[in-house]
C-alpha cells in the first residue's frame, strides 16, 4: 500500500471508511490519523513477525533494555521517514487535500519520561532498530506520562497528562502473555520434589500484561518491539482484601510515570512499579530464552540485560532467585551468569539522585529479594574484608546494606559486568571521585559511553530542510554514516552555502515564532538572537544565572541610553517537578522578568524573553532547529552528559556553556574558535566544594552589577502582585550560592558579549555554524549504540 502514491492514496481512502464508518467528506483529522497509523502498523507486521521469528530461532545474542523511562514522543512522522515513504505519502495526502503536518498534530506525545535519560532510552531504540541489532525496550506503560504544564498568572500548574485518551494505534495488548508479579507474603524453606528450596508465599499479586508497540529502524527489514507492562488485577486475588481496593491498588501501578515519593505509600509504589517491570520483563524473557534452551547454563551468552541507572537494579537479586529456586543451580553458578549478563549505566552524579530504600519498606515487600540482597552483600564484604583487612570504614562505605538502607547503586555495581557514565568527564568523575572505592575493587568493570542522539528524528525529521541542503551538498550517505558530516567543513566558508544555510534557519525561526505567537500572543523579532534554554529545571542547571544576564542587560539599557545590544528573543521551555518549590520559584520569576522586559518601552525592542509552556519532545522538535544559541550552562561536574546540547549542535546553534558533560567533547570536536565556553572547571568546582574558599558575599559586595540584579529579585522590581523572590536571593547569599552562580557572573557576561559580537559577523557565525553541524556526526546514537554493541553487550548486527 505504500509502494506508489496511486496505490497508497487508494488504500487510504479505503482505510479509512473501513476504520472510522464514514464518508472522507465526513471524516476528522483524527480520522486520518488513525488511519494512517493503522496503514502503517499493518504494513510493517509482515518485518515484525519475521524479526521475531528471526529471534525466537534463538541463534544470536540479543540485548534487552530495561528503563523505567521511554520518553518517545510522536511515533508517525519518524515511521513514515524510517519507512521511506514519509516523501509519497505527504504528497499523496497533499492530493487529497490533507496537510501531513497538521494530521501528525492529532498524536498525542508519548511522554513516559521526565527528560533525558527517558529520552535516551528512546533514541537507543531507534538505533538499535536501524543498526539491525536485536535490541528490545523493556518499560511501563504508565496510563498517564509526566504531567501537563499550565502557566497561570506565571505560576506553574500541574495536569494529569492522558496520552492514552484516543487510544495508541501502535500498541498491541498481549493477554495471553501476562506475567504474574507477587508482592509482600513470607517466604518458606520446602522440599520441592526432594530438593529444598525457598518458595514464597501467601502474596498478593498483580498481573503484568504486556503491551507491544513496533521500533521500525531507517532503511530496514528489521522491526524491533518496545514491551511496555500495563497493571491488571490477577485472576486470584487475595481474598482477605475487598475487590475494589485491590484493584485500585494493582493499577495504580502502572498509573503514573514517578509517583510523589515523599510518603512512605509513595516509596511503596515506586519500588512496586520497580520490581513490577524487572519480574515481568525477566520472566517473559527466560520464557522465550527456554523455547530454544533446555536450561539456563549458558543464559549469558545468548541474552545481555542492560539496567538503564538503577531503577531495574532488582534484575541482579531476581534473576539469581530464578535460577537459584526455580533452576535449582548454586550460588556461584547463578552469580557468574548473573553479573555476566547485566550491565549498568550510571546517570548522575548528583546525591539526592542516587537510590537507596529503607530496609523497613522494601523487606517485607520482597521478602525473598531481600534474603538474596543480604546474601550478596555478605558475600561482597567477606571479599572486601580479604582485599582490605581492617578497613571498616571502607567496607561500611561500600556495603550494599548498610544503615538500614538498601543501596540501589551498589547492587547495580556488584550485580553487573559493566559500569559506564554517559560522557568523558563524567566517567572520570565516578572513576576518582563518586565511586573511587568501587573503581579501586573493579578497575575494569568501569567505562565510558558518552552519549547520542538520533539524528534521523533531531535533524532529519525536525529539519527537513537543513537534510536536504546536507545531503544536496555531500550526498545522502551522512544519514547511513554520520561522520560523514565532516565533508561538510570545507563548505564552510562557501558564501552560497552559508547563504542557504542563512535561508534555512531563518525559515525555521519564523516557524517558531509564529508559534510563540499563536500559544503566547507575543510578536518576536525573527532577526533576533534567538537563545535558548530547555531542559527540566533544576538548581545545577542554572536556569537563574541566565536570568541574572538578562537583568543586568535591562539595567543596562536603563542606565545607559546609548547602549543597544543586539537584539534578542530569550527562550526557555522547562518543567519543574511538583514538590520543587525553588525550580517553581525560578519559572515564576522567568515570567516576571519577562513582564518588565518586553513592556519596558526602552527594552522592548531589544530584549524578549519567552516562556513556553509544557515543553515536551514535540516541541523540542520546533523549536531546536530554529535556535541559534545553545544554552548549556551547568556548574561544571553537575550535568553527566546533556543530550540538548548534541540536538542543537547538530542543527547548527552555537553553544554557549561551560566545561561539563558533553560540552567538553563538543568544545574538542569543534575547537574553541566555534564555540563560547566559560567558567569554573570541573576539578575548581570540586575543590571549592571539598575544602571551602567561596565566599558568594564578596562577589555580591565588589561587582555593583551582581549586587543591583540580586538585590532586585527583593526590592520589588521584579515583584508581581504578593509574590517576591526571597528564598532565590537567600540561596544566593545566605546559603553561599553553592552553584557558582556569582562566582561565573562575569565570565558569563563576557561570553555573552561574544556571542553578540560573533553574532553581528555574519559570515563568521554561518562558517561557525557550518563547523557544529559537520562536527556533530560523533554524537549520532549510532555511534553511541555501536560501542554499547560492541564493547559490553557483545552482540551483532542481523541480516
Ligand atoms: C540525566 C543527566 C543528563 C544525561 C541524561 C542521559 C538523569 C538521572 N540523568 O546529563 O542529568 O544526559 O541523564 O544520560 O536523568
Amino acid at each position: 500500500m505504500f509502494n506508489d502514491k496511486e496505490r497508497f492514496k487508494a488504500s487510504f481512502l479505503q482505510r479509512l471508511e473501513q476504520s472510522s464508518g464514514v464518508s472522507f467528506e465526513n471524516s476528522t483529522k483524527r480520522d486520518h490519523y488513525q488511519a494512517l497509523g493503522m496503514m502503517v502498523r499493518e504494513h510493517v507486521s509482515t518485518n515484525w513477525i519475521a524479526s521475531n521469528e528471526e529471534s525466537r530461532k534463538g541463534e544470536h545474542k540479543e540485548v534487552y533494555y530495561l528503563s523505567i523511562e521511554f520518553l518517545l514522543g510522536r511515533l508517525l512522522v519518524s515511521s513514515l521517514i524510517n519507512l521511506g515513504v514519509k516523501d509519497m505519502v505527504q504528497q499523496g495526502l497533499e492530493e487529497l487535500g490533507i496537510d501531513l503536518r497538521e494530521l501528525e498534530k492529532e498524536e498525542a506525545d508519548a511522554g513516559l519520561g521526565n527528560g533525558g535519560l527517558g529520552r535516551l532510552a528512546a533514541c537507543f531504540l531507534d538505533s538499535m532498530a536501524s543498526l539491525k541489532l536485536s535490541g528490545y525496550g523493556h518499560g511501563i506503560r504508565y496510563k498517564h506520562g509526566l504531567f501537563e504544564q499550565k502557566i497561570i498568572d506565571g505560576y506553574q500548574v500541574e495536569l494529569p497528562e492522558q496520552w492514552l485518551r484516543n487510544g495508541n494505534v501502535w500498541e498491541v495488548r498481549k493477554p495471553d502473555l501476562a506475567i504474574e508479579v507477587p508482592f509482600w507474603g513470607d517466604v518458606q524453606w520446602i522440599d520441592k520434589s526432594g530438593k529444598l528450596t525457598y518458595v514464597h508465599e501467601h502474596a498478593e499479586t498483580v498481573l503484568a500484561v504486556p503491551f507491544d508497540m513496533p521500533v521500525i529502524g531507517y532503511d530496514t527489514d528489521r522491526v524491533n518491539t518496545l514491551r511496555l507492562w500495563g497493571a491488571e488485577p490477577a485472576k486470584h486475588f487475595p481474598p482477605h482484601k475487598d475487590f475494589m481496593q485491590y484493584k485500585r491498588d494493582t493499577e495504580q501501578i502502572s498509573e503514573y510515570l514517578y509517583p510523589n515519593d515523599t510518603s512512605n505509600d509513595g516509596k511503596i509504589l515506586r519500588l512496586k512499579q520497580q520490581y513490577f517491570l524487572v519480574r515481568a520483563s525477566l520472566m517473559s524473557i527466560i520464557r522465550d530464552y527456554k523455547k530454544n534452551h533446555d536450561h539456563l547454563y549458558h543464559f549469558n551468552e545468548y541474552v545481555a540485560i542492560h539496567i538503564n541507572d538503577t531503577h531495574p537494579a532488582l534484575t541482579i537479586p531476581e534473576l539469581m532467585r530464578i535460577l537459584i529456586d526455580e533452576e535449582g543451580m548454586r550460588w556461584e553458578e547463578a552469580w557468574s551468569i548473573v553479573t555476566n549478563t547485566i550491565s549498568y549505566t550510571n546517570h548522575t552524579i548528583l546525591s539526592e539522585a542516587l537510590e537507596k530504600w529503607s530496609v523497613e519498606l522494601f523487606k517485607p515487600l520482597f521478602p525473598r529479594i531481600f534474603m538474596i540482597i543480604e546474601e550478596i552483600n555478605k558475600r561482597f564484604c567477606k571479599e572486601l574484608w580479604e582485599q582490605y583487612p581492617g578497613d571498616w570504614d571502607r567496607i561500611e562505605q561500600m556495603a550494599i546494606v548498610a544503615h538500614g538502607y538498601v543501596k540501589m547503586a551498589h547492587l547495580s555495581i556488584v550485580g553487573s559486568h559493566s559500569v559506564n557514565g554517559v560522557a568523558k568527564l563524567h566517567t572520570e568523575i565516578l572513576k576518582m571521585r563518586e565511586m573511587k572505592n568501587f573503581y579501586g575493587f573493579y578497575p575494569d568493570r568501569f567505562n565510558n559511553k558518552t552519549n547520542g542522539i538520533t539524528h534521523r528524528r533531531w535533524l532529519v525529521q525536525a529539519n527537513p530542510e537543513l537534510n536536504s541542503a546536507i545531503s544536496n551538498a555531500i550526498g545522502p550517505d551522512w544519514v547511513y554514516r554520520t561522520e560523514e558530516l565532516k565533508k561538510l567543513s570545507s563548505y564552510a566558508n562557501d558564501s552560497s552555502y552559508q547563504q542557504q544555510i542563512n535561508e534555512i534557519k531563518l525559515k525555521k525561526k519564523q516557524e517558531l515564532a509564529r508559534i510563540i505567537h499563536d500559544r503566547n500572543n507575543l510578536k518576536i523579532d525573527e532577526n533576533s538572537i534567538f537563545d535558548v534554554q530547555i531542559k527540566r529545571l533544576h538548581a545545577y542547571k542554572r536556569q537563574l544565572l541566565n536570568l541574572l544576564h538578562i537583568m543586568y542587560l535591562y539595567n543596562q539599557m536603563k542606565e545607559n541610553s546609548s547602549y543597544k545590544p543586539y537584539p534578542r528573543t530569550f527562550i526557555f521551555g522547562a518543567k519543574a517537578a511538583p514538590g520543587y518549590d525553588y525550580a517553581k520559584k525560578i519559572i515564576k520569576l522567568v515570567h516576571s522578568v519577562a513582564k518588565v522586559v518586553n513592556n519596558d518601552p526602552v527594552t522592548k525592542d531589544y530584549i524578549k524573553v519567552v516562556f513556553l509552556e509544557n515543553y515536551n519532545v514535540s516541541l523540542a522538535e520546533k523549536i531546536i532547529p530554529a535556535t541559534n544559541v545553545s544554552e548549556q550552562i551547568s556548574t561544571a561536574s553537575k550535568e553527566a552528559s546533556g543530550t540538548g546540547n548534541m540536538k542543537f549542535m547538530m542543527n547548527g546553534a552555537i553553544t554557549l556553556g561551560t566545561q561539563d558533560g558533553a560540552n567538553v567533547e563538543i568544545a574538542d570536536l569543534v575547537g574553541p574558535e566555534n564555540i563560547f565556553i566559560f567558567g569554573l572547571k570541573a576539578d575548581q568546582v570540586m575543590q571549592y566544594e571539598k575544602h571551602g574558599g567561596y565566599h558568594s558575599h564578596d562577589y555580591y559586595h565588589n561587582d555593583r552589577r551582581i549586587k543591583k540584579v540580586v538585590d532586585q529579585l527583593t526590592s520589588g522590581f521584579f515583584r508581581d502582585s504578593f509574590y517576591d523572590f526571597e528564598t532565590i536571593s537567600d540561596s544566593l547569599l545566605m546559603e553561599n550560592d553553592q552553584y557558582f552562580l556569582l562566582k561565573d557572573f562575569h565570565a558569563y557576561v563576557k561570553a555573552q558579549e561574544n556571542v553578540a559580537d560573533a553574532y553581528s559577523d555574519r559570515d563568521r557565525w554561518l562558517q561557525m555554524s557550518i563547523h557544529n553541524i559537520a562536527q556533530s556526526g560523533f554524537f549520532s546514537s549510532d555511534r553511541t549504540v555501536s560501542q554499547y554493541a560492541k564493547d559490553i553487550w557483545n552482540i551483532q548486527p542481523q541480516q
